[in-house]
């Protein structure tokens, strides 16, 4: 697939300022140019796990230390990356638009809403990576953006530990006991709060989403980031096409021409860095 030409670009910048109902989808890409690996491919490898295999209610009950030390490195990632150009034009975008634009993103690194995303327009389909709750099936314990770092004195990471993403540094073993713990129940082990599979997305959140969709047509929807593979997230692409919506994707990847997530004709696809072509796109 051709990156889009200049007469492209042009298309999209008129039906972009003509568009008054947009959804915007955004996916681990975004933040690709923030320094955060993404999910598949080459990056999406934690030590000798992929970060699949690592986002599961399995692997947690198998080997919480393994999970929380997952974890506890992606929030500390988290917090030291900063917003990159995507998030600001999106930020934008949003408050120029207002209730003209809704953003759902699978992301839970926190860098939108840093970016200056209005809360009341960006919807967390996975949670977030400051979000934390109790395991324990009849607690019900949870508290939203705690930012300590590390969540508890074991999972420190320090200098000289060098990058303890790769295999080649020996991985702690921790202790149960050392894993943090519900304050409330104080049996339950906590866990992120975020989304895994097989597990339900947050209802309200969903509902939201599904209002916006039937409030009436939508014009455009932005595709930033996702290998679109994930469901329910996936589907609103199409849920969107069926209102009506053109479709514009930003990605370093062509998306395979399956009929499903893939491009078709009067689509827009901006190949490259959405670091560096949504600014663009946006001007
Ligand atoms: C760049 C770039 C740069 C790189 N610039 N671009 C329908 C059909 C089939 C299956 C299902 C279905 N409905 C549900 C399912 C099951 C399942 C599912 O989808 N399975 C599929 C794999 C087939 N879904 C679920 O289980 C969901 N739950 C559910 O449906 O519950 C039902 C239920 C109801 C009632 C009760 C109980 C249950 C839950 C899905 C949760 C997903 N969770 C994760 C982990 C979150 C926590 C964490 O972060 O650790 O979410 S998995 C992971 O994938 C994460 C991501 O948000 C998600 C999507 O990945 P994303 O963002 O697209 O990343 P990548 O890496 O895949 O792609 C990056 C893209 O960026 C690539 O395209 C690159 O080319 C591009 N890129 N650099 C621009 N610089």
């Amino acid at each position: 697939t051709p990156p889009t030409s200049s007469a492209d670009i042009t298309s999209f910048t008129h039906h972009l300022a003509a568009s008054s109902r947009i959804l915007v989808l955004c996916g681990a890409g975004l933040s690709a140019a923030s320094g955060l690996p993404t999910f598949r491919g080459a990056g999406g490898y934690w030590r000798t796990h992929s970060a699949m295999e690592l986002a599961t209610y399995d692997a947690f009950t198998t080997s919480p230390d393994l999970v929380w030390q997952f974890y506890n490195y992606r929030r500390h990632m988290a917090l030291r990356a900063v917003p990159n150009g995507a998030h600001y034009a999106l930020a934008e975008l949003a408050r120029k638009k207002g209730r003209g634009c809704l953003t759902i993103t699978q992301n839970v690194d926190g860098l939108s809403q840093r970016a200056g995303h209005p809360a009341s327009r960006l919807e967390l389909l996975h949670g977030g990576l400051f979000d934390i709750k109790c395991s324990g099936f009849d607690c019900g314990y949870e508290q939203q953006d705690v930012r300590t770092d590390p969540i508890v004195p074991a999972l420190e990471i320090k200098d000289g530990d060098g990058d303890i993403s790769s295999a080649q540094i020996p991985l702690r073993e921790i202790a149960e006991r050392d894993l943090p713990h519900c304050p409330r129940c104080k049996t339950g082990l906590l866990r992120p709060g975020v989304v895994w599979f097989g597990e339900a997305l947050p209802e309200a959140t969903l509902d939201r989403v599904e209002n916006y969709m039937l409030e009436g047509p939508i014009d455009l929807i932005i595709v930033v980031g996702t290998s679109a593979t994930v469901y329910p997230a996936a589907g609103y692409i199409e849920k969107a096409r069926a209102r009506g919506a053109r479709v514009a994707v930003f990605n370093t990847e062509a998306p395979e021409r399956d009929g499903g997530s893939g491009l078709r004709r009067g689509d827009w696809f901006f190949m490259g860095d959405a670091g560096v072509e949504m600014p663009r796109a946006f001007e």
